[in-house]
């Protein structure tokens, strides 16, 4: 399974709708549906409605109207995590920050329900921030709603800041021990809040939840895969991927216990208030929505602090293919310039690395005055990226100095890489277009022990029958080792484009057989970057 965050497309936020369906909550809960987290199932004609509203939030609106706001939801954890008993005196207090822009009445307020609900009373606030949003359902019908709530209050922020300013307008004025964020659609589950302020209050470390999913057309509450940790391609999407194999085995012998993570999602997390505004709060010219959970992730590891998952908190989140809202200044941009920023300030010789393969971003690179950031980075005295890489996410498949990084191109024509498809999934190995030797999908990492990586973390694995692109791993299949122009398995094999008469052979399989004098088992190696390159950059 996998668990897409993040979306690169801009919304319509329900241009096509009429301005009555626009600002109004028509939340009417139905006895019984939705609740244990069980999917709620439309009638062929609401599916029709469904689908037309559907761009107002890209997720099923008239099925979350029906959801009572106070629903039950499954309890999803781990025995082990059920049976911990927290010391309450002694845990910190929490301020809960949920900021939105134009959600959904009912969404908005099953998220600030399910917290009230399920939290011990060292929840000490709710805080809303509303980012600018223009539906007439969010205002006075919001103050009043609110104000019957115990322990929930209100921020506006007049003009649209992007998560990350109205995220630091309500750190600003919370008055809890530590920092709790939410995105406004999201439910917790039993027992959510404890293990968060249990970890928060060591005071260096930002803890997230296990995000489990929210379907997005039925608000089904589903367990997330257990095996997962946060990384990133090298676009700096965030990705989810398999934790490392001492994770893995830490997690199956203490199934309760916090884990390390290279990245966080970004929506949800805790943190103490001291540590937060120490390690300098958000970068403030980050816009809209984007690339700030990389750089809070990269900020936290290097300068001293951890980012970790604990799997004992359960909260569900509405994972959504695209972005409903409207992105002033335009989609790219604001994810550009976003991502110029993380990159330049903590990237160190990968951001030299990733602006050449990136030549848009690296465009608005110039026009960002990073400079602040630049100085809180030296005042922390922050470790290096090569530290991060080395010491959070050895298992990285990015370029090194000691790794071989560029093209390998079979004598017939193709190319090694990976056939465009989800990105992450693999799957059988083809000989591809050469492109340009700028085309980040066809430049392989071979690292020293043998492997060969591309973007995403997927490894060349010869399979039963056919090399195949997979996750990397351990497997002794994904290494390869390089004798001349040959490419050989542990076995002797040597790797093979066969003939199929595909035009340069674009399109043919591979696969590892006896080595002969066929020119489908001699491959050229153009080697990209070099070790001097990667050490050319200004730190
Ligand atoms: C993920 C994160 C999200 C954020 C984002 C990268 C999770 C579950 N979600 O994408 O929190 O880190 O990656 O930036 O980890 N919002 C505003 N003003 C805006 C835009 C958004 O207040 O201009 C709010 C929005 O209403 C929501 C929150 O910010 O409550 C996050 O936005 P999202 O849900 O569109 O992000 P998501 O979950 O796709
Ligand atoms: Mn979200």
């Amino acid at each position: 399974m996998r668990v897409i965050v993040g979306h690169y497309v801009g919304g319509t936020s329900g241009a096509n709708l009429s301005e009555d369906v626009i600002h109004k909550n028509n939340y009417a809960p139905v006895l019984g549906a939705g609740e244990g987290g069980r999917p709620v199932v439309l009638s062929p004609r609401e599916l029709i409605t469904a689908k037309e509203l559907y761009s107002l939030h890209s997720y099923n609106i008239l099925v979350s109207d029906k959801i009572s706001i106070t629903r039950s939801l499954p309890d999803v954890r781990n025995p082990s995590c059920q049976s911990i008993e927290y010391d309450l005196e002694n845990l910190p207090t929490a301020s809960v920050i949920i900021v939105f822009h134009n959600e959904a009445w009912s969404t908005l307020m099953r998220t600030v329900m399910s917290v009230l609900i399920r939290s011990p009373s060292l929840l000490k606030q709710v805080i809303l921030v509303d980012d600018a949003s223009d539906r007439k359902y969010l205002g006075k019908d919001l103050d009043d709603a609110v104000k019957k709530l115990d322990k929930v209050l209100i921020l506006r922020s007049p003009e649209r800041r992007g998560l990350v300013g109205a995220r630091l307008m309500g750190a600003a004025s919370a008055t809890g021990d530590v920092l709790v964020f939410l995105d406004a659609h999201c439910e917790v589950t039993k027992g959510w809040l404890e293990p968060l302020l249990d970890r928060a209050g060591s005071d260096d470390v930002f803890i997230c939840p296990h995000i489990d999913l929210l379907s997005e057309d039925t608000l089904s509450y589903t367990k997330s895969i257990d095996a997962h940790w946060g990384a990133f391609s090298w676009r700096l999407h965030f990705r989810w991927l398999m934790p490392s194999n001492e994770v893995m085995k830490n997690k199956s012998e203490n199934p309760s216990k916090p884990y390390p993570t290279p990245a966080m999602a970004g929506g949800l997390f805790a943190v103490r208030k001291s540590l937060f505004w120490r390690l300098g709060g958000y970068d403030e010219g980050m816009l809209i929505w984007g690339a700030e959970n990389l750089e809070l992730s990269w900020r936290a590891w290097q300068c001293g602090a951890r980012v970790e998952i604990t799997p004992c908190s359960r909260v569900g989140h509405i994972f959504r293919r695209r972005s409903p809202y409207r992105y002033p200044g335009g989609v790219t941009h604001v994810l550009s310039s976003n991502l110029a920023r993380a990159a330049t300030v903590w990237m160190d010789e990968w951001a030299d690395f990733y602006f050449k393969f990136n030549p848009s971003v690296a465009a608005i690179r110039d026009s960002q005055n990073v400079g602040d950031r630049v100085d809180l980075r030296r005042n922390l005295k922050c470790k290096s990226f090569k530290w991060y890489l080395d010491n959070v996410w050895p298992q990285h498949f990015f370029p090194t100095n000691e790794r071989w990084f560029g093209r390998i191109r079979n004598d017939r024509g193709a190319c090694l890489g990976v056939v465009a498809a989800t990105p992450g999934l693999g799957g059988p190995a083809a000989g591809i277009d050469c492109g340009t030797d700028m085309d980040i999908d066809r430049l392989l990492v071979f690292t020293p022990e043998g492997k060969l990586m591309a973007d995403e973390g997927l490894c060349l694995e010869q399979g039963n029958g056919r090399a195949v692109w997979k996750g990397c791993s351990d497997n002794g299949k994904q290494i390869w080792e390089q004798k001349g122009p040959r490419l050989k398995t542990k076995e002797g094999l040597c790797l093979t484009l066969m003939k199929n008469n595909n035009k340069e052979s674009v399109g043919d399989p591979m696969t590892a057989k006896m080595c002969t004098n066929n020119v489908g088992q001699i491959w050229h190696f153009e080697r990209c970057l070099g070790a001097d390159d990667m050490y050319s950059s200004v730190w």
